[in-house]
């Protein structure tokens, strides 16, 4: 049985195509910097918003069609889902699917209930997985949705609460590891405070640590090899998340004993949101070894909330593909859409178009950045701006020989420093936009 019965394997047909339902810039078999497409670019389709998603905003109810759903939370309904997201990911031809426990099975009236659930699901996953050759780039676990978190689930003022969210990550970790994922995903649903008049956050973030800690320590026990990823995220849900940013993960990371443990997962409008570029976040990661994997949804710059729309512009998916070139890829990461359509986009074939683009977009982008890199003109241009610490003074300053006393002396000494030279900015810009 169909439920996408008018749609067919998506191919590229090359940029002079008209066909929406073909790539034009996405083959997965080309080549860039001496990999195939499929795998630099290691695409996921993530199963929440793309089959959960019902299109309901704060000031409506779902406007999604989606005919194969019976609406209902039901187990089978559930397992029937799987084929739906399975049928829709081989068409599309990603390799890769990420999830949330809750999203792909129902949660029970007991924790129980819920693994049991869980189990059945995943048995339904791993036999689709077998079937179509179609990988889990991550699994992670849902607290946040439930009311029991509403204060937080590792970070929670509620011992008990906090118990439960380890035992659901335990189970989350096992079905991950059950279906071979290459990596594990903490975004900090409800990790943070709305006021610190009622919050402790010594404590709090304490507890984070520890709670992390206990998953490394049981992926080790299961043999789950995984890497751990971090989601950064400033706020919403609450005002203040704790792991706002790139810097703000590594340094709590860092003061935890958990760098070499844990990677991150940098998202798009989270990288907005927090006030910062997407390119700023992704090399802020990769210079410190920590850049794992992306969520490539992006926001609007007008809005100050995570719309997770598809990525559709060049510009940006260029930047995100010169550090991800930089760094060679990002496996056993990937790029995860994290994105829904909008409400108004309800048809079926609107999931279609949607990811079609954004494959595009990145595959679009990753030619573009390769371009650059190939030229040097980027990379030279840094180069040469830093020659002044390549030899001499500046050499003794970077190796650590020189102190504030050698330092003085050095300037006494000199006549005149050298010239400052143009940073060049607008011509650099220019030169971008050449290659777009
Ligand atoms: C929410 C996050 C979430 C994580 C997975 O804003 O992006 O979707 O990626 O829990
Ligand atoms: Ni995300
Ligand atoms: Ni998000």
């Amino acid at each position: 049985m169909s439920f996408f019965p008018e749609i067919s394997k998506i191919q590229y047909e090359g940029p002079k195509s008209k066909n929406p339902l073909a790539f034009k810039h996405y083959n997965p078999d080309e080549i860039v910097e001496n990999q195939r497409l499929k795998e630099l670019m290691r695409f996921t389709v993530c199963y929440w918003h793309t089959f959960r998603g019902t299109g309901s905003d704060p000031f409506g109810s779902g406007t999604l069609q989606r005919p194969w759903d019976d609406g209902s939370n039901s187990v089978e309904n559930a397992v029937k889902r799987v084929d739906v997201a399975f049928e829709f990911i081989e068409k599309l031809g990603c390799p890769f699917y990420a999830f949330h426990d809750r999203d792909v099975a129902p949660e029970g009236d007991t924790l129980a209930q819920s693994n049991k659930n869980l189990d059945v699901v995943a048995k339904a996953l791993k036999a689709a997985q077998q079937r179509t050759g179609i990988k889990l780039l991550w699994g992670t676990a849902n607290m946040f949705s439930n009311p029991r978190f509403m204060h937080g689930a590792a970070t929670t003022c509620n011992a008990d609460v906090f118990a439960f969210a380890a035992a659901q990550v335990k189970k989350a970790l096992e079905v991950t590891l059950e279906l071979g994922g290459e990596n594990y995903v903490f975004w900090g649903g409800r990790e943070g405070y709305h006021n610190l008049f009622n919050t402790d956050m010594k404590r709090e973030l304490d507890h984070l640590a520890k709670f992390m800690h206990m998953a490394v320590d049981y992926a080790k026990k299961i043999g789950f090899k995984g890497q751990f990823l971090f989601e950064p995220k400033p706020k919403e849900p609450t005002k203040h998340q704790y792991d706002f940013d790139a810097a703000a993960c590594l340094n709590f990371c860092r003061a935890n004993g958990l760098m070499g443990h844990v990677k991150l997962n940098i998202e798009t409008n989270h990288a907005t949101l927090a006030g910062h570029t997407m390119m700023h976040e992704l090399e802020y990661a990769r210079i410190q070894g920590a850049l794992g994997s992306i969520d490539a949804n992006t926001g609007d710059l007008m809005l100050g909330w995570d719309t997770d729309q598809f990525p559709t512009d060049i510009y940006l998916t260029t930047q995100c593909m010169l550090v991800i070139l930089e760094q060679g890829g990002l496996t056993p990461g990937g790029v995860n859409f994290d994105a829904k359509v909008r409400r108004e986009s309800f048809e079926p074939v609107d999931l279609f178009h949607a990811h079609i683009g954004a494959m595009d977009a990145f595959a679009r982008g990753a030619k573009i950045a390769a371009a650059i890199r190939k030229d040097g003109v980027l990379k030279d241009f840094v180069k040469n701006r830093y020659r002044s610490f390549d030899s001499g003074i500046g050499a003794e300053i970077e190796k650590g020989t020189v102190n504030f006393e050698t330092l003085e002396k050095y300037v006494l000494a000199k006549h005149e420093l050298a010239a400052n030279e143009s940073g060049r900015q607008e011509y650099l810009e220019n030169l971008i936009n050449q290659y777009l």
